[in-house]
């Protein structure tokens, strides 16, 4: 089953946080990483006077098997832990953070769970092009559960509320070495 995790970042070394992450994803269990989006610098939406953003999305292939709710429950927590490790610290929704993973979509699942709290497709990310940027490098014409329209769409639709400017790529992902290539130090 296809899944797609969005990441953020905006606080630390960015890029390497995110890269760290994917490679984490990568040696977890039962998941394979078939997908990495470019790497994109974003405006911050939230909160004013937060630093810029960098996100990315993967999909991944998960082992499909027993109830959909208790695998992405299992799925979401193994992102809260990799959050953690890479020295997330608690703060108020919406704040700056080390490292954000969100549940974007999970294969043809709707559901909503209480324990852990999962609504997915994740209910924002249709309104978020620092989401659907990097989503629509790897699945324009995908037509998520519950959504009216494909991913190219919803994109071209936020493009035309929050400008080119919002979002910008600054990096292609390198599946060798592991890291976004462009996206460096003095590469900006
Ligand atoms: N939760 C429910 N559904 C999900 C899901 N599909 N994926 C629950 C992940 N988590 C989900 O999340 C709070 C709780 O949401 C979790 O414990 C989980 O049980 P969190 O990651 O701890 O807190 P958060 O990230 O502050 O809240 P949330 O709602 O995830 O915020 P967002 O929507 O992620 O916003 N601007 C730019 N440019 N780029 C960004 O990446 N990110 C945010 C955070 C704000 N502004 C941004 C960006
Ligand atoms: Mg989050």
């Amino acid at each position: 089953m296809r899944a797609y995790i969005g990441l953020g970042a905006n606080l630390g070394e960015r890029e390497g946080t995110l890269a760290a992450a994917v490679a984490a994803l990568a040696a977890t269990p039962g998941l394979r990483v078939a997908g990495v989006s470019p790497l994109y610098a974003t405006r911050p939406v939230g909160p004013p006077g937060q630093p810029e953003y960098r996100n990315a999305v993967a999909a991944v292939d998960l082992r499909a098997g027993g109830p959909p709710e208790t695998a992405a429950a299992d799925f979401l927590r193994t992102l809260k832990d990799l959050e953690r490790r890479f020295g997330r610290k608690p703060r108020q929704r919406w704040a700056p953070r080390e490292l954000d993973l969100d549940l974007l979509i999970f294969g043809r699942h709707s559901l909503s769970i209480e324990e852990p709290r999962l609504v997915v497709p994740h209910p924002l990310a249709r309104e978020r092009l620092f989401v659907l940027a990097p989503l629509r490098d790897l699945a324009a014409r995908l037509h998520p559960p519950g959504w009216h329209e494909t991913v190219e769409s919803a994109y071209q639709r936020r493009l035309s509320v929050e400008g080119r400017d919002a979002v910008r790529a600054v990096g292609e992902w390198d599946g060798e070495g592991r890291r976004w290539r462009g996206a460096g130090p003095g590469a900006l």
